[in-house]
């Protein structure tokens, strides 16, 4: 049982309890732990074999005893008990939009309704026109929502909704009379995936600029409108459909509704402790005292009025960031990155010309450039037989010489074999500038094992770089069973870098992992795994990624001068013999 499969038992039964109409407390408590144990870097079947279940926040002795249950007997009584009460189809009900726990309750208890296929019916039927709390409005909405849920299931892939929200904040700009729009929620947080895209617009003629919205080429469907907010579903074919919550407000609060809607609830909710501490309440359109607005036109006057610095949108996860002196005053910025350091050309996978990616890497103000092809285990990705990479590091080396204003390295990513063997041997590894190193096939379920596959690479004197340490392709893959806990001691003891794979696809190290490695001064490498010119641009979701964490500039090895990454790579093999 993974982590993932222990978090998602105990939101169900948090979900249970709403329905049956426990109380939030009570709800909420088993939500926390559901967070806790998602959010954990380590294998929740070691800390529950160590007896440490208790020592993680928000773990009582009585949860800390259900996940002792579910561990060892694969269920938990308590949902087995909640699930013989609550139909568990009616858990499918609380995707659709508008449906939360409450209207579940009431479609279940006053109408008998317990599936997707019986609520289609009953909507189609008119039958719930007269249930009280399902106004006209609600039951439009709640079709259109479980047809968009039909189409597009799940979340979407943060770049893809940065490719979408680019697009549309350009179109949203251009319309008459908006002064001003900006994106909040889950994508200015820079999550690596997006529930929806909220927008926000500053304007005096708040109706003018909801009916311009609603006409956009791209709006292909409107969930609901007000005169001063759209819900609705854009289609940017081919990149994708996505549902878009606009929200239209005068410039004198946008700061307190930027606020409001970036989130998260749970970062607004201290905020809001804090205010109430000083009798004062926050809510979207500003922070007042008695009626009487103290500020409300920018986040900084916000942060400020609470005696607080502005926090970054990325850090707004009640993950520690009110206590100001242990926040990072360097926190990693996308402009200290000074160069790539894992890079595919037409030589294996990729599909541009080693010239034509130092092209695009100078183009983007780069001091240095690794080309990292595949080894040969790895023959499907165009791996290179030793000679070929003898052939290609000639090649590149030449090409280095010819090149002026950027560094040119030539290096490896070199398959981790099943035995923690590396596919090249040392001698071949010694004559490289950089080594990257990555486990592409085999990945079992045994932490052990894979764990002892990824520390032998760590101990090897030429391995700098451990690449998409998990294997993880989000929507798609789960992570590989890991102990990250030993793999950032071994890390950090060898100086051995592991990588945060910035493409949009992986982000692995993801946030809480990279923050793991933080803490045990582990060297991280943000690198693109670029396979062509236009996947440089992936590193911006890196950097998000790497301040979720909390990175600093100092702690990613990439943001150093050439010489330091060559120094780097020379400590690590001066410890050899
Ligand atoms: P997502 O869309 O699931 O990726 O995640 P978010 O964080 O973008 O969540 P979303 O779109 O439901 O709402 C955007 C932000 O607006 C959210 O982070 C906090 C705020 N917000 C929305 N609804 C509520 C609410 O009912 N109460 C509070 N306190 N805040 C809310
Ligand atoms: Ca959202
Ligand atoms: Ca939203
Ligand atoms: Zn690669």
């Amino acid at each position: 049982m993974t982590n993932a499969d222990v978090a998602q038992v105990f939101n169900e039964i948090a979900v249970l309890l709403e329905i049956k109409g426990e109380d939030a407390f009570r709800v909420n408590s088993y939500r926390r732990v559901a967070r806790t144990v998602n959010d954990l870097t380590v294998d929740i079947n070691d800390v529950a074999a160590r007896g440490e279940l208790g020592d993680l926040p928000g773990v009582g002795p009585g949860s800390a005893e259900k996940i002792h249950e579910l561990l060892g007997t694969g269920r938990v009584s308590l949902r087995e008990q909640l699930l013989a009460e609550v139909p568990d189809s009616l858990l499918r009900l609380l995707a659709v939009p508008t449906i939360g726990p409450k209207r579940a309750a009431v479609l279940w208890k006053e109408c008998g309704i317990t599936s997707m296929d019986e609520l289609k019916a009953a909507l189609a039927a008119g039958r719930l026109a007269t249930v009280k709390g399902f106004g006209p409005k609600t039951l439009i909405q709640m079709e259109r929502g479980i047809e968009f849920l039909e189409r597009s299931a799940g979340r979407t892939r943060l770049g893809m909704g940065w490719k979408v929200s680019t697009l549309l904040g350009g179109a949203v700009l251009a319309m008459k009379g908006v002064e001003r729009a900006e994106f909040a929620g889950s994508l200015r947080r820079g999550c690596e995936t997006v529930g929806d895209l909220d927008l926000l617009c500053a304007t005096e003629d708040p109706e003018q600029v909801v009916r311009q919205f609603l006409k956009l080429q791209h709006v292909t469907e409107v969930l609901s409108a007000t005169t001063t907010k759209g819900l609705v579903i854009v289609d940017y074919e081919p990149i994708g459909t996505l549902r878009v919550d606009l929200r239209v407000v005068p410039a004198a609060s946008f700061g307190a509704a930027w606020l409001w809607n970036t989130g998260s609830r749970e970062h607004v909710a201290r905020l809001r402790a804090r205010a109430a501490e000083r009798g004062w309440s926050l809510g979207e359109t500003g922070l007042t005292a008695g009626g009487r607005v103290i500020a409300s036109q920018t986040e900084e006057e916000i942060y400020a009025a609470l005696d607080l610095p502005w926090i970054p949108p990325e850090l707004r996860e009640d993950r520690g960031e009110f206590d100001v002196r242990a926040v990072p005053r360097d926190l990693l910025t996308l402009k200290h990155i000074r160069g790539d350091l894992h890079v595919h050309t037409t030589a294996s996978d990729g599909r541009n010309t080693v010239a034509e990616m130092v092209e695009a890497a100078m183009g983007r103000g780069y001091e240095y450039m690794c080309v990292t092809e595949h080894s040969q285990s790895s023959a499907i990705a165009g791996g290179l037989k030793e000679a070929l990479l003898i052939g290609h590091m000639l090649d590149v080396r030449a090409l280095a010489k010819r090149t002026e204003g950027i560094r040119v390295w030539i290096g490896t990513e070199v398959d981790i074999l099943a035995d923690g063997a590396l596919d090249y041997p040392d001698e071949l590894l010694a004559q490289l500038d950089f080594v990257i190193a990555s486990v592409h096939s085999g990945m079992g379920s045994d932490s052990a094992a894979n764990t002892r596959r990824t520390l032998a690479a760590i101990r090897n004197p030429y391995v700098n770089c451990i690449a998409h340490p998990t294997g993880r392709l989000i929507n798609e893959r789960e992570a590989m069973a890991l102990d990250l806990e030993a793999i950032c001691q071994e890390a950090a003891r060898t100086g051995t870098a592991l990588e945060i794979n910035a493409n949009n696809f992986r982000l692995d190290l993801r946030d809480e992992h990279a923050r793991l490695a933080r803490a045990h001064h582990v060297p991280i490498v943000i690198s693109t795994d670029a396979h062509a010119v236009d996947q440089f641009d992936q590193i911006q979701f890196g950097v998000l990624t790497a301040r979720r964490a909390w990175l600093r500039r100092g702690d990613v090895l990439n943001t150093r001068a050439a010489k330091d990454i060559r120094a780097f790579v020379a400590a690590k093999r001066a410890t050899k013999g």
